[in-house]
């Protein structure tokens, strides 16, 4: 398989964690944004990373195209079903896809917001170099991030935070008695505020989930975390 991605995307995280969890080879091919819509819109019709090619290319004929990380996870459980990572239980697979959904269209691009701010303001010194501050200035001109909107997106995470430490806090897992989709989910989306001390210092226990789960599968931990 190959995974079309950009390196330090949280949604690209997202499909790893669970090619990772699921034992699944796979290679990977970064993209560079802006330049990245030549590859992929022809294959998808729309922009975003990550698209899964389940054949590499060059096994012939025309690959298979799977785009966008929520229909990654649904492709990857039928093509290998063990480790399942989607609920059998159907109450359960509902909660974990209602919470899957939620993190994915509004926590994760909550996590953008703030992180593009801290990163264009006390997060400079991270990576100072000018081609890290030309990406953070175009990342924050897409999307329209500044200081109003990425308040508005901190006060979403607060309220995120809240109801996932009512769960993780207490137990392994989100929903039921296994990892699932809305764990794997919710430790990418998040995992960029691992290096926002702010966060680190309201919320240890949140990063010491994200780190268990990417233990869990395979995957390097995330900026911030690395050498804890
Ligand atoms: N809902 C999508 C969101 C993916 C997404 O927002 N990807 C961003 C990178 S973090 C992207 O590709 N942005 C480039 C663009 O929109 O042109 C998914 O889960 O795959």
């Amino acid at each position: 398989m190959l995974l079309l991605q950009f390196s330090t995307s949280h949604y690209c995280r997202k499909a790893r964690l669970a090619l990772g969890y699921k034992h699944i080879p796979y290679q990977v091919e970064n993209l560079t944004p802006g330049l990245h819509m030549f590859r992929v819109m022809p294959l998808t019709g729309v922009a975003t990373l990550p698209v899964l090619l389940p054949q590499l290319p060059q096994s012939g004929g025309q690959p298979e195209v799977v785009g966008d990380s929520t229909r990654i996870f649904e492709f990857l459980e039928k093509y290998q079903p063990e480790p399942a990572i989607f609920p059998v239980d159907r109450v359960d697979r509902l909660a974990a896809q209602v919470l899957e959904d939620w993190l994915d269209e509004s926590i994760g691009t909550a996590t953008r917001f703030v992180y593009y701010q801290f990163r264009s303001s006390e997060g400079k010194t991270i990576d100072p170099s000018l081609a890290s501050m030309a990406i953070i200035r175009v990342v924050r001109s897409q999307y329209g991030i500044n200081q109003a909107t990425a308040d508005l997106a901190k006060h979403r995470l607060e309220l995120a935070l809240d109801r996932l430490s009512a769960q993780w806090r207490n137990s392994d897992y989100l929903i039921g008695n296994q990892l699932t989709i809305a764990d794997l989910t919710a430790a990418a989306l998040l995992s960029p505020l691992a290096l926002i001390p702010s966060y680190r210092q309201s919320y240890p226990w949140l990063f010491d989930r994200i780190t268990q789960i990417h233990q869990a599968c395979n995957e390097p931990l995330p900026p911030g975390l690395i050498g804890d």
